[in-house]
């Protein structure tokens, strides 16, 4: 019987991120830490989610370092996908432990739904590429051994393996992006992700020119932010992600309002700016609910008359 709550398409957003990537054009995917972030990139046209590691660490109050453990970060990635229709792509930081633990955490984030997964090449445990100091990066023959593990432990064939070179960010150049990339692709990777860290996209579309292997590539303009994701289309990149905006977004707004609040004595000065409950409603999916209820919640009549409960282990006639 079809449900009509039947909100997850998880097990369909593999595949249809392979529609993406099949596809002409620029796919464009966004930082979210929950569902309700989630279905805000659904409800405002994103292909698809970024289950952002910075993101849910910065939810819990911690830094982007590996504190989290991949059952945690698993947990949401998974509720994510199950509350929209559009693919959502894990970022599994470096893979939480070595190839073996990149074969376990395959197949869990493959039956929690989700479309793909991101590892990055620095040892376990990681920091987030945007802190300064140390960004050690992984031998990159051990970081094939995780790219092979990781392909050779997904059950399906959609499940897409996003290998993220983060040689810019430790300080190497463009020869060293390269020879990662290419010796990824070499080891089964589905796609690369180049990331950088300068205000200037200049790197990421040197090493877009020189990229020879028909892989997709994906980048994080994160700080050279004034390049379209058409321009960096045009120059090669498959999917842009806009990692933390949604994050910062909120930050910035829920600050805002509870100054605001505390400033005045009373919310009314800023009720235009939130979000009605009407909005809150839609967005937890009540009319589903309420169609739900209509349908499968049913009442019995009370009986008539005292009710008499016997005492356990009565026997009643
Ligand atoms: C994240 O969103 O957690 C990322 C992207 O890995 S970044 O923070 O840009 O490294
Ligand atoms: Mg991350």
């Amino acid at each position: 019987m079809k449900s009509v709550d039947r909100v997850s398409h998880a097990p369909e957003g593999a595949a249809e991120l392979r529609e993406l990537f099949a596809r002409p054009g620029v796919i464009r995917i966004v930082g979210a830490h929950n569902p309700l972030g989630a279905r805000l990139a659904e409800r405002a046209g994103f292909d698809g989610v970024w289950s952002s590691g910075l993101e849910i660490s910065a939810s819990q109050g911690l830094p982007d370092t590996d504190l989290l453990t991949m059952s945690e970060l698993l947990s949401v990635a998974g509720s994510m996908a199950a509350a929209v229709e559009v693919p959502v792509v894990a970022d599994c930081d470096a893979g939480y432990g070595n190839a073996h633990n990149v074969m376990r955490m395959v197949q869990r984030y493959e039956s929690a739904g989700l479309a793909a997964v991101s590892i990055e090449d620095k040892v376990f445990p990681k920091v987030n590429s945007f802190i300064p100091g140390r960004q050690q990066l992984a031998g990159m023959d051990e970081f094939c051994g995780k790219i092979e593990a990781a392909k050779s432990a997904q059950r399906g064939t959609d499940l897409m393996v996003i290998a993220r070179i983060e040689a810019l960010i430790a300080g190497h150049g463009i020869d060293e992006a390269l020879r990662r990339g290419e010796a990824y692709a070499e080891a089964g990777a589905d796609a690369v992700l180049i990331h950088a860290k300068g205000n200037s996209p200049e790197p990421v579309l040197e090493f877009m020119r020189q990229w020879r292997p028909t892989l997709p590539v994906v980048v994080v303009p994160t700080t050279y932010h004034t390049i379209t994701a058409e321009e960096l289309h045009g120059a090669g990149a498959k999917m842009v992600i806009y990692a933390n905006h949604g994050l910062r977004a909120g930050i910035n707004a829920v600050s805002e309002v509870f100054d605001a609040i505390l400033d005045e004595g009373r919310s009314t000065g800023i009720e235009g700016r939130i979000a009605p409950l009407a909005t809150v409603f839609e967005l937890q999916g009540m009319a589903r609910l309420k169609e739900a209820e209509k349908r499968f919640v049913r009442h019995d009549a009370p009986p008539t008359g005292a009710a008499v409960v016997p005492e356990a282990g009565q026997v009643t006639a």
